[in-house]
């Protein structure tokens, strides 16, 4: 029962529970642009074959992702931030909390 609780948790599909999904794909993070409500959250999904990370100055810094894995981040403060990703220095998103 516990390891069937386990895979449940590393399934795509518990993305499903944020508020809004962001694509890393093609060396691009899709959509490149978004406005959310304060205190929504957001899964980033690493849907290439390569590793990624995730990062906003100030805000958070995360481990490379694998292929396949998720970042669940939320915004608690209004503000429009600059999400970007260490190893392809090329990858934005222009985030607005509003
Ligand atoms: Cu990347």
């Amino acid at each position: 029962m516990q390891r069937l609780f386990l895979l449940f948790l590393l399934l795509p599909g518990s993305a499903l529970a944020a508020d809004h999904v962001v694509s890393q794909k093609g060396r691009a993070f899709r959509p490149a642009e978004m406005t959310i409500n304060r205190g929504e959250s957001l899964t980033f999904t690493n849907e290439d074959s390569f590793i990624h990370q995730i990062y906003v100055d100030g805000l958070f810094d995360s481990e490379e992702k694998a292929p396949g894995e998720n970042l669940n981040e939320t915004f608690p403060n209004a503000g429009t931030f600059q999400v970007r990703c260490h190893i392809h220095p090329t990858m934005r998103m222009t985030l607005r909390v509003k």
